[in-house]
């Protein structure tokens, strides 16, 4: 049957099961930039560009390959996906609909809705472009309390055949080589340029529609510097390989004052909306410690992300929505300060983390832990704020990835289920991974008082209020313990300036 194919715009890939099917001739494909799906949070600027821009492009490409494509642009003022489709079959009068299925729990049940309000069949597949299928991720959880990233890794090594020895056992003897990926920043090497992607017409008409429809939401798009086809992307990646990978594994978790970018793969975004693959990028990477050109401890560091951790993720959400997005471990409701959207804060790290996030659309995975996460894990803001946020603020964010990140990682508000303590910190931790402290009003090695840094006061506020919680722990545990056997005046003097830090900072 003539079949309509949607095409969402993060599954910009040849390798779209929709595609894998279609008969050039007979069906039609569908994109449509939509103001549902560009408003359902204020997404930063240069998300909305790189998604118009890079649907632009695809559907060129379709088109050069003979498919019949119908494309409806912003200016069309089409408001949802919806509608679009009802739009789509009329003027193609195709007789079913085809799918593949959205990385966002709300618009999979949306979807599902739509078979049977339009008078066709309307088929959604399962997005077959991640290396580990939903069932294949229920059959690895089933009868698991816990779920850890480790073990499911491993397996992820096992079946895809990466890094692995003659005997089928973990190069160099070990499968993590986080220990090695650890590395505090002091300036110790030199950071390579990125090279910037041209931007062509395309992008740039993208850029002032953006600029124009979307004027109060984040993002400099003088900055923008993505690539918006596969080609562009994987040219980008192939420069990572080249002049960033092998210091990728070293400077992985260092927090550094003089680049937003350090050595890191910056893909996730194109892997997200499918510019790039997952396997051949994780082959890539292993190939070039195969020719020695990084060291085993950067391959396994990458391999990890993307191979274990991305997919892990995606396994939790879809495990565990739509519950997932209300759970909220320490009842955490503080709102979220104004300065989130401004980064206008005198904590320098955090200043910059946000500013960068806000700017640029990126942040690396340190600050989002970190500096970002671990504010808001310590000050107890709002959860499914602070959620909101990270879904609207990064390129790469999609509720699939974002919310097991941000929710279950960043703020333990899954109670666990995903990580096996709180990412909690103090400055000691930001002060030890870079250089930021240095350039900041405050002061790591204090507490209290005037000039002492906040994460410390509020490090410990966290630790007295959730006490009863964190001594189930055993990490934590020797924490609390260590808390409780201090000299209570002094106790209360860091719990009350953590309190102020509370009324004012926050304000
Ligand atoms: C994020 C996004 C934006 C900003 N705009 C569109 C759009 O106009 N049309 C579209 O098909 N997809 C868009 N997307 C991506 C979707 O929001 C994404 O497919 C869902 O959130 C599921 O991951
Ligand atoms: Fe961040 Fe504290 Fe260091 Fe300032 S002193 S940069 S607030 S960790």
């Amino acid at each position: 049957t003539p079949t309509l194919r949607l095409i969402l715009g993060d599954q910009l890939s040849l390798a779209n099961p929709v595609l894998a099917s279609a008969d050039a001739k007979r069906d039609w494909i569908l994109l449509a930039e939509v103001a549902e799906e560009a408003s359902y949070v204020p997404h930063n600027r240069h998300k909305i560009v790189l998604i118009f821009s890079a649907m632009r492009h695809f559907a060129a490409k379709l088109r050069e390959q003979g498919f019949k494509v119908i494309y409806r642009s912003f200016d069309e003022a089409v408001p949802s996906l919806y509608a679009a489709v009802e739009e789509g079959l009329k003027e193609s009068a195709a007789e079913a609909v085809l799918a593949t299925a959205p990385g966002e729990h709300r618009l999979l049940v949306e979807m599902q809705s739509w078979e049977s309000k339009f008078a066709v069949p309307v088929l959604i597949q399962e997005d077959d472009r991640f290396l580990a299928s939903r069932d294949y991720f229920e059959s690895w959880a089933s009868g698991r309390k816990q779920f850890r990233m480790e073990y499911f890794y491993r397996e992820m090594r096992r079946k895809y055949g990466l890094l692995l020895d003659k005997d089928g056992e973990p190069e160099g003897g070990k499968w993590n080589y986080d220990a090695d990926n650890r590395g505090g920043w002091r300036g110790q090497v030199e950071v390579p340029d990125r090279p910037m992607v041209a931007l062509d017409e395309i992008t740039q008409d993208v850029i002032a529609l953006v600029n124009q429809s979307f004027a109060s939401n984040p993002g400099d798009l003088s900055q923008f510097r993505m690539a918006v086809t596969s080609e562009d992307a994987q040219a980008q990646f192939d420069w990572f390989c080249a002049h960033a990978l092998e210091n990728f594994g070293n400077y992985q978790d260092a927090l550094a004052e003089e680049s937003p970018w350090m050595f890191h793969g910056l893909i996730s975004m194109y892997l997200n909306i499918g510019l790039l693959e997952p396997l051949p990028v994780c082959q890539q990477v292993e190939s070039a410690w195969r020719e020695g050109n990084c060291s085993l401890a950067a391959a396994e560091g990458f391999i990890r992300q993307v191979l274990g951790w991305r997919e892990y993720v995606r396994g939790i959400y879809w495990h565990a929505m739509p519950e997932y997005a209300q759970r909220n471990t320490f009842d955490a409701k503080r709102k979220l300060p104004q300065w989130f959207w401004s980064g206008d804060t005198d904590m320098r790290c955090l200043s910059q983390a946000l500013g960068q996030s806000l700017e640029l659309g990126y942040a690396h995975h340190i600050q989002r832990l970190m500096v970002i996460g671990n504010f808001a894990l310590l000050a107890g803001l709002d959860v499914a704020e602070v959620c909101e946020w990270y879904l609207a603020v990064y390129v790469d964010a999609f509720e699939w990835v974002e919310l097991p990140n941000t929710l279950g990682m960043a703020l333990h508000g899954d109670q666990g289920l995903m990580a096996s303590k709180p990412y909690a910190a103090s400055g000691k931790y930001i002060q030890r991974q870079g250089n930021h402290c240095k350039a900041c009003r405050y002061d790591p090695k204090q507490t209290t008082g005037e000039g002492a840094c906040p994460y410390n006061s509020l490090y410990w506020h966290f630790i007295d209020r959730h006490q009863d919680y964190l001594t189930k722990n055993a990490r934590m545990g020797l924490i609390v313990g260590g808390w409780k056997k201090r000299d209570v005046a002094d106790r209360k003097a860091i719990v009350d300036w953590g309190d102020q830090i509370l009324a004012t900072v926050l304000d």
